[in-house]
């Protein structure tokens, strides 16, 4: 029985989702070298359109925020027209999508772009070489500046209302998965003696100041922010950073966002700081609208939002295996399973 998951869901007043299967962002480095996306892109993601909403793959918001190959960019007229291109093709096809919009900080790698420097809150560097790309090890990141902190925060800005200019029905700010708004809000990527670390406050106050900014840009009705309270990828875990989380989901139970989203690969890990389950953690926490997600098939996520873990479904490697996973379930057909190779193409 997966019959509540196709019923509407209402955002807020202004975005109603005709189901509640998302398309969780998925990285494809399928953009063409000037990082536009490719009319591949765009058939990819309207084949895709029976999704409730479409989250696209991670997209940077500029040049040095680059730390894989191919991944697309909303900073350049090209790749504006390229998107829109996108959302047109999803729209014709009576779908809703959000663009994901991140900058990864010390994970970024100047292979990518012009310049030598990693830009992140501190100085501490990732372990490790840049995925299916073993000569390239990250770099000791530059401690950003307050100045450079509030280009940031503009640069996100721009970024979200560049995504409104190419279509999109709201932005997912990726506060997820170790890249830079997360490297604020956990203690061993943040290590800053200013008002930007050391206290809860202090570590919450980037990611807060790019909500609040994108939300006067766009709307807060069309911002989205995704969180990994949990640190799995990219990120050493300190049991501190729960009082970080504390308080910056109390903070946002006071905006009136989309949606939070959860970020996480198998949502059945239990993390011993957080008393459990990133997405019962964050249940606990914030009052409004979750998205859950994290190793679901259709079956147990149903059940999940049945017993009120969360509002929302987000569907990740199934729908690379599945572009029709949203019609396959609905007509009780069973899914290809997904595996690694299909990676390699845009199916
Ligand atoms: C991901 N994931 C991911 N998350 C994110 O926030 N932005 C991204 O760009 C990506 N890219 C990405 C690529 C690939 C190939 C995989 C497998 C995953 C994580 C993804 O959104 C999701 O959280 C996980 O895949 C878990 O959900 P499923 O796959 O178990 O449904
Ligand atoms: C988000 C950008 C990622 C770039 C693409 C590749 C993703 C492939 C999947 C990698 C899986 C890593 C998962 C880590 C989970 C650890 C759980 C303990």
């Amino acid at each position: 029985m997966t019959d509540n998951l196709f019923q509407p869901f209402a955002l807020n007043s202004t975005i109603e989702l005709k189901n509640r299967i998302l398309m969780a962002p998925l990285t494809r480095c399928m953009a063409d070298d000037n990082l536009v996306p490719t009319q591949a892109m765009a058939d990819y993601y309207a084949r895709r359109a029976g999704a409730g909403l479409i989250i696209t793959e991670a997209t940077q918001i500029r040049e040095d925020g680059q730390g894989y190959p191919n991944t697309p960019g909303l900073f350049t007229p090209e790749q504006i027209d390229g998107w829109r291109v996108v959302t047109d093709a999803v729209h014709k096809n009576g779908g809703k999508i959000f663009a994901q919009i991140w900058h990864t900080g010390r994970v970024s790698h100047p292979y990518f772009y012009k310049g030598d420097e990693v830009l992140a809150p501190s100085a501490v560097k990732v372990e490790g070489t840049v995925p299916r790309m073993r000569e390239l090890e990250y770099q000791t990141p530059t401690p950003m500046t307050q100045a450079q902190i509030q280009q940031m925060v503009d640069d996100f800005a721009q970024a979200a209302s560049n995504a409104i200019d190419a279509g999109f029905d709201g932005v997912e700010i990726h506060g997820a998965n170790g890249y830079l708004v997360d490297q604020f809000l956990h203690y061993s990527s943040n290590t800053r003696e200013d008002e930007f670390g050391q206290t809860p406050e202090n570590m919450a106050r980037f990611p807060l100041q790019v909500v609040d900014a994108i939300s006067d840009r766009i709307g807060s009705d069309r911002t989205a922010l995704r969180l990994s309270p949990g640190a799995y990828f990219n990120m050493e875990a300190d049991s501190r950073d729960k009082a970080v989380f504390d308080y910056l989901l109390d903070q946002l139970s006071e905006r009136q966002l989309a949606y939070l989203h959860v970020g996480i690969f198998d949502d059945a890990m239990e993390f011993d700081y957080l008393g459990g389950t990133v997405s019962r953690y964050i249940r606990q926490n914030y009052p409004h609208t979750l998205v859950g997600v994290g190793g679901f098939s259709a079956e147990t996520g149903s059940h999940a939002i049945a017993e009120d873990k969360f509002d929302l479904l987000a569907i990740g490697r199934p729908f690379i295996a599945n572009p029709n996973y949203v019609e396959r379930v609905q007509a009780g057909e069973t899914v290809v399973e997904y595996s690694e190779e299909m990676l390699t193409q845009l199916v």
